[in-house]
């Protein structure tokens, strides 16, 4: 029986499901297609990633022996998505059988839905087995639990799977070493130097591509350096073991002027298109613990990442999409400010986590949260805009594991489904953390006034405006004892602060 096989984009994995029993005579079916290079305004990076990887994934199996029918995004005829491609692709192979896999993303899944309608052929789509936890798992766990708080989660993920299990006790006898895991970076300290990647000739095809297709699109070109194939993917993480794990821990909130890496892994655009698999890069992680490479609070911070938090935001996109896109628990309603965009702002902090945005496509997770997504927060931005920013914007971003990450986590447009409270923070959080703003021309001390850092105003201003929705919050419960200290006056200079600020923005 002669099969097609669809391997996506985000699908670039050996073992991937769709090529589970693979024969002679079958043919695999990749498509690069307009609908997925545009449905929002990709990184420039980003597009070049994800077609640079497809297109040396091809070449893969192609080696390995199997006959690949690669559709090119120039290519005459190209119907511009996935089932006109499909459709295609049936018509010219004849095929008995179409294989695939579960698509990242609801918007792909709903279109895939259709194909045994659309398509006069039997169409089998395969669970997607690269995860630790299957969307039943994810369900069985959330069941009757009002809140989905990930740290219970990873728990059962860790005894589950033994990752860092001694027995039926964790590790170290801790669950959790974050207590550690928040030291600010040390003013003379090197910067860990990390290991890129040159393009080859196929990537530099598709460098040309995208600059001619895409030149408006955000980010720029020159930097490119990410990995894009299973060598290149395998090579970073032996970079990030020998060399950055060690101080992945301790340096792991920590935020520096020009260094946009530090110690983090760079390894989420290779789990994303699936050059990495998350089980190999967590046992590597705690091999390097048992042989006495890396402390336990590096190895445990690491893995809560990816056995943790990527498992989980994965498990909330599936259990509340499509719905989930729309949160807006608490009513922001301000556009988004153009500086995203350029990263033209005299706020240093966002200045330069945008600034490194547009140049790698990439920043790290305390700077997605603790900046541009608290800045989003406190100034009231529009969820959806924000959460599509987001998407655009960086070489890893895929809606299953941006959207909860920015709704829930960064934004609380979920109400605290997600997370205990917002991640709010002023001026002195982003002080304590970074040396960004010994470079502003705003005071972080100053609370308002003349030259005084916005996040300050802004942060007291959130507050008490989302009194409605935050103040019964347990968490919340000592600012608003402060601001509830403070006359009117005091709260309407906040407000009035804040509010002149933003206007100031638009
Ligand atoms: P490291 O810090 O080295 O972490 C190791 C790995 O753990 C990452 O590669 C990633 O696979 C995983 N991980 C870490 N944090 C998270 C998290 N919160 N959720 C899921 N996985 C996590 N991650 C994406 O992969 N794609 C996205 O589109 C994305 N959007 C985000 C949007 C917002 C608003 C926020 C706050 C976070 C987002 N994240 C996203 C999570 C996280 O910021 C990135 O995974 C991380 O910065 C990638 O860099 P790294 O590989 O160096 O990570
Ligand atoms: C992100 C992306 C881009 C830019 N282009 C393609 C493409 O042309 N063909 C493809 O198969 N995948 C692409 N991707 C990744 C897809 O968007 C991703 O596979 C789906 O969204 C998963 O549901
Ligand atoms: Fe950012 Fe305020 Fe510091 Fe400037 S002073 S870098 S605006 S936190």
């Amino acid at each position: 029986m002669k099969a097609l096989r669809i391997v996506l984009g985000d699908q670039l994995s050996r073992d991937i499901s769709a090529l589970d029993g693979i024969e002679a005579g079958d043919v695999v079916l990749m498509m690069e297609v307009a609908e997925e290079t545009t449905y929002v305004g990709h990184h420039k990076q980003k597009l070049v990633l994800f077609l640079a990887a497809m297109r040396h994934f091809a070449e893969e199996l192609r080696d390995k022996g199997h006959e690949v029918d690669y559709i090119r995004l120039t290519d005459a005829g190209n119907t511009g998505d996935f089932t006109g491609e499909v459709k295609r692709a049936v018509a010219r192979h004849k095929p008995d059988q179409l294989v695939g896999t579960e698509p990242g993303e609801w918007r792909v899944a709903r279109a895939m839905e259709g194909w045994d309608k659309v398509l006069d052929v039997e169409v089998e789509i395969r669970p997607d087995t690269r995860f630790f936890a299957s969307h039943q798992r994810f369900a069985d766990w959330a069941r009757g639990r009002k809140s989905w708080r990930m740290e219970h989660f990873y728990r059962e993920m860790r005894r589950e799977t033994g990752l860092l299990m001694q027995g039926d006790e964790p590790a170290g006898g801790d669950w959790n070493y974050d207590g550690d895991n928040r030291k600010p970076w040390p003013r003379r300290k090197p910067v860990p130097h990390r290991r890129r990647f040159r393009p080859d000739d196929i990537t530099r095809e598709v460098i040309d591509l995208v600059a001619d297709r895409f030149p408006d699109n955000i980010g720029g070109l020159d930097h490119f350096d990410w990995p894009v194939t299973r060598h290149e993917a395998l090579a970073a993480l032996r970079d990030f073991i020998e060399t950055a794990l060690p101080g992945f821990g301790d340096y792991q909130d920590a935020m520096k002027t020009g260094a946009p890496f530090l110690n983090h892994s760079l390894l989420s655009p290779a789990l994303n298109l699936g050059l990495l698999s998350p089980r190999e890069v967590c046992a590597r992680a705690e091999q390097a613990w048992q042989d006495g490479h890396a402390p336990l609070n590096a190895v445990e911070g690491f893995i809560r990442q990816i056995l943790g938090w990527r498992e989980y935001v994965r498990g909330v996109y599936w259990a509340k999409m499509p719905g989930y896109a729309a949160a807006d628990a608490l009513d922001a309603d301000r556009p988004l400010p153009a500086f995203y965009w350029t990263g033209k702002t005299d706020m240093a902090c966002l200045a330069h986590v945008i600034g490194d945005t547009i140049d790698h496509a990439y920043s790290h997770h305390i700077q997605r949260l603790m900046i541009t997504g608290n800045f989003a927060l406190l100034a009231g931005i529009r969820p959806r805009e924000i959460e599509r920013w987001y998407l655009e914007v960086y070489a890893d971003a895929l809606e299953w594991v941006e959207m909860p990450n920015t709704l829930g986590m960064a934004v609380f447009a979920d109400g605290g489904l997600m997370a205990s409270k917002p991640y709010a923070a002023s001026g002195s959080y982003i002080s304590k953390m970074s040396d960004f703003c010994t470079g502003c021309s705003y005071d972080v001390k100053k609370k308002t006034g003349e030259g005084a850092c916005p996040f300050n105003a802004l942060y007291w201003a959130f507050l008490d405006r989302n009194r409605k929705h935050l103040k019964g919050n347990p968490r919340l419960a000592m600012p608003y004892r402060t601001l509830d200290g403070w006359d009117a006056d005091r709260r309407e200079g906040y407000a009035a602060a804040a509010r002149h600020f933003l206007d100031g923005l638009d």
